[in-house]
């Protein structure tokens, strides 16, 4: 009876002390939102967007709260874990704004904090305080997110999968020579530590390989042979699958029983530790996905893309019984899966390239099994670098994007200095989107006279600044429903 007593005063005294802290302010609910995409897939350049169009009050029609004019001021703040790298945000904006130069690539885990002061828009909640959030916004390489799915597969699993995947039409090149060595070498012969390291560089150089290829692949794991971070040549990274294991255990002091050890490690003290720390205590996520670059290299690379997508979706939502479910402490409830760069195209295409990812991300979402949180697509651009325009070509008048490529871009043999603004009729994607799908159709290849867009990198826009000296906030497509899905309902 006593100690029932103590728990509800207990209890009592939380729930008090909640509603005091909300009375004077001090009380600030916090969302993690977790950024994450393969790599060049334009995390970098949507978190510097999304915080700059925050802080400086940037045209967002579609994100409510900013439209309704409830936003009192958003600023950045210290972020909560003193161990993580705090996101380069002023490095980033000046790069962008001043340079009109994209970010340095990033290579590890890194957060900032975001507080937005608001008005809320129901009486009841302003009666007692202004509103206030703090987004922590987590940026973390989507390489380290396919290591996920190790964690429940055995080294004979993923032995058998690594090679499944290596035959495919769109790898086999790429897979040969570490096949090849792979073929000299008996699991079942002696542990010895120069042939473990040999077909694990052979093996590192094959997933490094369909990453560089212009064929746009998306990663295999382990994420962190692509991304070792600071763990390069220690022997949790040694290892590399075999071939032909079949159900066999491993014979103590083989080969085959040295890699799986080492396997298991990763397992322990790479993919273990970073789900725990980080992805575990999501509460959104948004997925950005480099579509142009693979639609642009056809549909083997498309089917590649919505492998990754369907994988990195399982992660998050695992089943009842799963052993993931274990590892979770909050429940990731909005995904957002995003095609960035749809400044490359036309307005026009931008609703098929948005139906493209419909259809991407609602396959995925029914093979991973998926249920509970809510998933939505846009296809945006984080940063727009282009305008529209139209040019007389004979009788015809066809639409066109201009912009300043970056220095040493080529289409049809010219080659740009990165000054001169330049249209270029990207064209079109197809009003049929089962053709993007449709895996009978030979890919382009990487050299092809006629891609399917016209893809050149531009460089980041010219600020006008207004007669103050002020410079205005970057202009983007569509970032505002990206904002209004992923934190537009704890602003209301
Ligand atoms: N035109 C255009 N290009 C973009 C946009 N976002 C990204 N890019 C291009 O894509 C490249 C990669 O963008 P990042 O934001 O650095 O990508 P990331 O995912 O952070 O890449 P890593 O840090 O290397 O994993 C940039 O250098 C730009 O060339 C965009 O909104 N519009
Ligand atoms: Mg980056």
């Amino acid at each position: 009876m006593a100690s029932s007593l103590t728990t509800f005063t207990d209890e009592a005294r939380i729930a008090l002390d909640t509603l005091s802290g909300r009375a004077t302010g001090l009380f600030s609910p916090s969302l993690r939102l977790g950024v994450t995409g393969l790599s060049r897939a334009g995390k970098t350049v949507f978190i510097s967007a999304f915080v700059h169009n925050l802080i400086h009050g940037g045209r967002l029609p579609l994100f409510e709260a900013q439209k309704s004019g409830r936003i009192a001021r958003a600023f950045l703040e210290q972020q909560p874990d003193d161990a993580v790298p705090r996101f380069q945000y002023e490095d980033h904006i000046a790069a962008l704004v001043n340079d009109r130069a994209w970010p340095d690539s990033t290579r590890a885990i890194s957060e900032l904090r975001l507080t937005i002061e608001y008005e809320s828009a129901s009486g009841w909640s302003r009666m007692f305080s202004a509103g206030k959030l703090s987004v922590d916004i987590v940026d973390y390489p989507g390489e380290w997110l396919l290591d996920l799915p190790l964690l429940g597969k055995s080294f004979g699993d993923f032995s058998r999968e690594a090679f499944e995947m290596a035959v495919l039409p769109v790898r086999e090149d790429l897979s040969q020579g570490w096949r090849a060595l792979s073929a000299e070498i008996d699991p079942n012969a002696d542990a010895d530590e120069m042939t473990a390291r040999r077909l694990a560089e052979s093996f590192a150089a094959y997933l490094k390989a369909c990453k560089l290829d212009e064929r746009a692949l998306s990663t295999l794991p382990p994420g962190r042979f692509l991304m070792p971070g600071d763990l390069e040549g220690s022997p949790a990274l040694t290892f590399a699958p075999l071939a032909g294991l079949g159900d066999r255990r491993p014979r103590p002091g083989s080969l085959h029983a040295m890699m799986d050890r080492r396997y298991e490690a990763y397992k322990t003290h790479v993919v273990k530790p970073f789900f725990r720390e980080h992805i575990t205590r999501l509460d959104r996520q948004i997925v950005l996905i480099d579509a142009m670059q693979a639609l642009n290299a056809g549909p083997g690379a498309m089917a590649d893309l919505e492998r990754a997508v369907t994988e990195i979706l399982s992660c998050f939502r695992p089943g009842r019984g799963s052993f993931l479910t274990d590892l979770f402490s909050r429940r990731i409830d909005r995904i957002l899966v995003a095609a960035t760069k749809a400044d490359h195209l036309h307005h026009e295409s931008h609703d098929r390239l948005q139906a493209i990812v419909r259809r991407l991300a609602d396959r995925a979402v029914a093979r991973a099994n998926f249920t509970g949180a809510d998933v939505d697509v846009v296809a945006m651009a984080a940063v727009r670098a282009t305008r529209e325009g139209t040019v007389k070509q004979g009788r015809e008048t066809l639409p066109v994007i201009i912009g300043t490529p970056i220095a040493g871009e080529k289409i049809n043999g010219e080659t740009f200095d990165g000054k001169t603004e330049t249209a270029i009729f990207p064209g079109d994607l197809p009003e049929n989107i089962d053709a993007v799908f449709d895996v009978s159709v030979p890919d382009h290849k990487p050299d092809s006279e006629d891609p399917a867009i016209r893809f050149v990198r531009f460089r980041p826009p010219k600020l006008e600044r207004t007669a103050e000296g002020v410079t205005l906030s970057l202009p983007h497509i569509r970032l505002d429903r990206a904002l209004q899905f992923l934190i537009g309902d704890r602003l209301a």
